[in-house]
C-alpha cells in the first residue's frame, strides 16, 4: 500500500453517516452535502482510512438535541413537510423559526440534522472518554442555528452540542471557527457561561454580509454579574486575506488565547468558505493557509474536535478537509499533491488534478486587511484578554 500508516502515540476517530450525503437543499442552494462524498473519495483514495478510527454516526436523539434547542422548534423540525413551504397555515411557523429561503424544508430534513448532530456528540464523547485524542465530522460545524431557530443554513447547532458534552468533563472549552462567516450560534449559546471561550475570524461587514454580527467590541454581555463577559472574542476582517497574514494572526491570537485561558479540550470549526474562489467567500487562502492554522491547532496538543461548516466549492472544500485530515493523522507528508487515478469523481479535480491548486490567484481579489490593520486587531484581543481575566 501507499504506506499511511496509524499515528504514533495518538488516536484519531472519523464519524461519518453516508446518509447525510444523500439530502438536497435545493437546486440552486449553494449548500451541497454532496461535497462530503467527494472528501471522503479523497480520504480513501489515499489510504488515509486505515490511520484512523472509523465510526458510522448514529442519529442525534431528540433528547440529545433538546440539550440545547427547545421541544417546540424540535417538534416542528421532525415534523414538517416540503409541501408545508407553500401551505398558508404553516406559514406562521415558518417565519417564527426561520425557515425559508436560507433554511428550505427538504425531503429527510430531520433525518439529516439528526445524523451531523449525532456525529458530532459521538465525535465529542469518544473525546471524553479516552477513546480518542482528536475526533473528526466533517458534516458537522452549523453554527448558525439558534436554541429556538434555524439561521444561515443550519438548523440544529450541533457544535454547542458537542461543547456541552466536552463540559460535562473539561472545566473549560475553547471554540475556534475559521469559517469566513461569524459562529454567532455557539457564541450566543455560551454568552453567559466563563466555562468555554469562543473565538471566531469572519469576514465582517455589518449590513452587507450574513450575519452581520462579531464586530472587535462584542465580547459578550459585559453586566457586572454576568460570568460571560468577555469570552466571546471576534476578529473582523475583510475581503481578500491572505496565507501568511492570516496564519500569523490565528497564531497570535490563538496562542494567546489558550495561554491565558488554559482550556483542556478545543472543539476547531474549519469552514472552508474561506478559502480562496469560494462562491460565497471573500478571502484569498489557499488549501494549504487554511490547513495551517489545523496544523497549529494540533501542535497545542489538547483533545480535539474537527468539525466542518461552510464551504460552497465542492472541489476546494474536500481539497481542505482531505488535506486537513492527513495533518491530523500525521501524514501530510505522505500525500501526493496529484490527485490519484483512483479517486472516484476525479474529472471534479481538473484540469489540473492538483490537491493545492493556487485558489488565491485564479480569482484575484484586492487584500483590504493593513498591516496596520491587523497589529490592532492583535493588541485589541490581547487586551480583552486581560479583561477575561479580572
Ligand atoms: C455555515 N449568503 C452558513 C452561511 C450562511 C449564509 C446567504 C445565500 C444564498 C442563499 C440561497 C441562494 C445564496 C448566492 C448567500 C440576507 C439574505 C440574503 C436568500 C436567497 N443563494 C455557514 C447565509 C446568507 C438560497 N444569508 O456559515 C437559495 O447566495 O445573506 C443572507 C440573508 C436573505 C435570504 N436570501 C439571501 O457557511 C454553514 N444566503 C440560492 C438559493
Ligand atoms: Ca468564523
Ligand atoms: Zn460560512
Amino acid at each position: 500500500h501507499n504506506g499511511i500508516t496509524r499515528p504514533q502515540g495518538y488516536t484519531v476517530s472519523w464519524h461519518a453517516n453516508p446518509a447525510v450525503e444523500a439530502h438536497h437543499f435545493g437546486q440552486s442552494h449553494p449548500m451541497k452535502p454532496w461535497r462530503l462524498v467527494l472528501t471522503k473519495e479523497l480520504v480513501l483514495a489515499y489510504g488515509m482510512h486505515h490511520a484512523m478510527d472509523l465510526y458510522l454516526s448514529r442519529a442525534a436523539t431528540f433528547e440529545e438535541m433538546a440539550d440545547f434547542h427547545t421541544e417546540d422548534y424540535l417538534d416542528f423540525l421532525r415534523q414538517v413537510i416540503p409541501a408545508d413551504m407553500e401551505a398558508a397555515e404553516q406559514s406562521e411557523r415558518m417565519a417564527k423559526y426561520n425557515f425559508g429561503d436560507d433554511c428550505p424544508i427538504f425531503d429527510g430534513l430531520y433525518n439529516y440534522c439528526s445524523l451531523y448532530s449525532g456525529g458530532t456528540v459521538d465525535a465529542a464523547r469518544k473525546l471524553v472518554n479516552n477513546q480518542a485524542d482528536i475526533a473528526i465530522n466533517w458534516s458537522g460545524g452549523l453554527h448558525h442555528a439558534k436554541k429556538t431557530e434555524a439561521s444561515g443554513f443550519c438548523y440544529v447547532n450541533d457544535v454547542v452540542l458537542g461543547i456541552l458534552q466536552l463540559l460535562r468533563f473539561h472545566p473549560r472549552v475553547m471554540y475556534i471557527d475559521i469559517d469566513v462567516h461569524h459562529g454567532d450560534g455557539v457564541e450566543q449559546a455560551f454568552w453567559s457561561t466563563d466555562r468555554v471561550l469562543t473565538v471566531s475570524f469572519h469576514k465582517f461587514d455589518r449590513d452587507n454580509f450574513f450575519p452581520g454580527t462579531g464586530s472587535l467590541d462584542s465580547t459578550g454581555p459585559s453586566h457586572p454579574s454576568n460570568p460571560g463577559a468577555h469570552h466571546a472574542l471576534n476578529v473582523p476582517l475583510n475581503d481578500g486575506i491572505e496565507d501568511g497574514d492570516y496564519l500569523q494572526l490565528f497564531k497570535d491570537i490563538i496562542g494567546s488565547c489558550v495561554e491565558t485561558y488554559q482550556p483542556g479540550a478545543i472543539v476547531l470549526q474549519c469552514g472552508a468558505d474561506s478559502l480562496g474562489c469560494d462562491r460565497l467567500g471573500c478571502f484569498s487562502l489557499n488549501v494549504t493557509g487554511h490547513g495551517s492554522c489545523v496544523a497549529y491547532v494540533k501542535t497545542l496538543g489538547l483533545p480535539l474536535l474537527v468539525v466542518g461548516g461552510g464551504g460552497y466549492t465542492p472541489r476546494n472544500v474536500s481539497r481542505a478537509w482531505a488535506h486537513e485530515t492527513s495533518i491530523l493523522i500525521d501524514a501530510a507528508d505522505k500525500i501526493d499533491p496529484n490527485i490519484p487515478e483512483t479517486v472516484t469523481f476525479r474529472n471534479h479535480f481538473g484540469p489540473d488534478y492538483s490537491l493545492f491548486p493556487p485558489l488565491s490567484e485564479m480569482r484575484k481579489i484586492e487584500n483590504k486587511n493593513s498591516k496596520q490593520y491587523l497589529a490592532t486587531l492583535v493588541s485589541t484581543i490581547r487586551e480583552q484578554l486581560r479583561y477575561m481575566q479580572g
